[in-house]
């Protein structure tokens, strides 16, 4: 089972790109589930799985909303033994740093899980172009990311996205960077999924 872990401010797009990815995965047979670290609404809804074109729960792809202090290991072992997903997406709560939840969750040392790289997201518009204007997590994210996408680039001026790259690329130059709008060609789904 895979476990994919995607990070970012709210309205950066995660559930967004969860559902593109979950959609690209299912179409290809695979049983997908989602893990939703919950603050508030539940965007996950059973109508937007099937408008998706995503079936819902009993057939082909499940949804776990937790609560901050859930036991993800919990939730992964009951998602592995009731549903037996090919790959689990966790979609975290904007203060989390993903990073650290995957070291956090390959300490569990579950059997037959496969941590993809940890990713997270961020609206290109709404991102500061100085280091010491970063929210203090919101560093740390882009500082720990093996992935990070600069999403909705599209609704952005060019020289601002620029900065944003600029910035990101300064503070984690390991990291791969990915740019919307071509987040959503297969290529692109396919290289955050291997
Ligand atoms: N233009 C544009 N809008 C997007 C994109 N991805 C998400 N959105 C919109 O941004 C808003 C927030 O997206 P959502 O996936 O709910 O963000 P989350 O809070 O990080 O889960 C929604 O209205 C989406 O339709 C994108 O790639 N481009
Ligand atoms: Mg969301």
């Amino acid at each position: 089972m895979k476990v994919s872990i995607i990070g970012g401010a709210i309205g950066s797009g995660k559930t967004t790109m969860i559902l593109d990815l979950a959609k690209y995965l299912t179409e290809k047979g695979e049983k997908v589930g989602v893990i939703v670290q919950e603050t508030g609404e539940l965007d996950y809804d059973e109508k937007t799985l099937s408008e998706l074109g995503i079936r819902t729960k009993e057939v082909n792809s499940v949804c776990i909303p937790c609560s901050l202090d859930t036991d993800i290991r919990s939730d992964l072992l009951t998602l592995k033994e009731e549903f037996n997903p090919d790959t689990v997406f966790i979609e975290t709560e904007e203060t989390v740093l993903p990073h650290k939840l995957k070291i956090d969750i390959e300490r569990m040392e579950l059997s037959e899980i496969e941590l993809l790289p940890a990713l997270i997201l961020i609206n290109s518009s709404e991102f500061e172009t100085k280091a010491d204007q970063l929210i203090e997590y919101t560093k740390k994210q882009v500082e720990g990311a093996e992935i990070i996408c600069i999403n909705m680039t599209e609704k952005d001026r060019t020289e601002h996205v620029a900065d944003v790259k600029k910035l990101v690329s300064e503070l984690n130059p390991t990291a791969k960077l990915l740019e919307g709008p071509k987040l959503r060609e297969e290529a692109f789904l396919k290289m955050l999924l291997v």
